[in-house]
């Protein structure tokens, strides 16, 4: 791996992202910071490795579109878009502030590179199939990539849009399941069953890629593919928690805030 290879550069901004949206949690004494970590190295890997994007011209009409679908993850969102040069690093220690523009979930009229509002569940994939068809129609070449949770997955307006998109042969459209297999407060095969999700998927007309979540090769390999003939989904099999002992694989870390013990333990962690 040499100096300028891109993970160098991805691994540096997932650890710095994971560090910092935790800090904007515990100073917020809110948030969502188990999505948050399963999350980052995907975002950390379409940001710095993937996403041809210009933060200097948001509304360029060629960029790649990236719509954060689990909108309750916006540490993990708001971390990479600074990095990103979307907003100065001090905006992140207003989250969730009085006034704020970083509220709790992402918000396109406050904040630059938030393609879309999100925060309700079931909302960022049937926005990202309707950008991917007016793509489509305009012959554009952009690309459109949509994250959701996996218990997201639940609501049925995700699967009329993945329809859609089989339907149409969205090839430039790329979704990715945070494969978490915990929702709020419980897992999701012990809520409703999503497996065998990627078969489900196929069946709706997709090519889907199932990967390790955390594998920034991996990603960067599935999502800079190029387009084929049908949308792509690619299914990251991911920890909730990802990267804090204590916080790996726990349900009640969805929405819990670190207290001054469990923050500097978490610090010395994430090294
Ligand atoms: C329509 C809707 N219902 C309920 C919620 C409350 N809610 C926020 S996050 C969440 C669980 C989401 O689980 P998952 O999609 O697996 O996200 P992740 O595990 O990646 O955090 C729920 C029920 C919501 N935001 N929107
Ligand atoms: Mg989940």
């Amino acid at each position: 791996m040499s100096a300028n290879d891109p993970l160098v550069a991805i691994k540096a901004k997932a650890l710095w992202m994971r560090r910092r949206s935790f800090r904007m949690v515990y100073e917020a004494q809110m948030g969502h910071p188990g999505g948050d970590f399963s999350a980052t190295d995907i975002l950390a890997t379409l940001y710095f490795g993937v996403l041809r994007h210009d933060p200097a011209r948001p509304d360029w009409a060629e960029r790649d579109r990236f719509i954060m679908s689990k909108g309750h993850a916006s540490g993990a969102l708001y971390t990479a878009l600074s990095a990103a040069g979307y907003c100065p690093e001090d905006w992140l220690s207003t989250y969730m502030a009085n006034g704020s523009k970083l509220n709790g979930h992402p918000n396109r009229n406050y904040l630059q590179g938030v393609e879309t509002n999100t925060g309700p569940l079931g909302h960022g994939m049937p926005v990202a199939a309707g950008i991917a068809i007016a793509g489509q129609i305009t012959g554009a070449e952009y690309r459109t990539f949509v994250l959701t949770g996996d218990g997201e997955l639940q609501e049925g307006s995700n699967w009329e849009a993945a329809a859609l998109a089989g339907h149409r042969k969205l090839s430039h459209l790329t979704l990715i399941v945070d494969r978490n297999r915990l929702q709020q407060g419980a897992g999701t095969e012990d809520t409703i069953t999503m497996d065998p999700l990627d078969d489900r998927l196929r069946a709706f007309g997709w090519d889907v890629v199932m990967l390790d979540g955390h594998d920034h090769a991996a990603l960067l390999a599935a999502l800079c593919a190029p387009p084929s003939t049908k949308p792509r989904a690619v299914i990251a099999n991911t920890v909730k928690g990802k990267g804090v002992s204590y916080m790996e694989n726990q349900a009640k870390w969805h929405h819990g805030v670190p207290n001054a013990a469990q923050f500097a333990q978490a610090m010395q962690e994430l090294v």
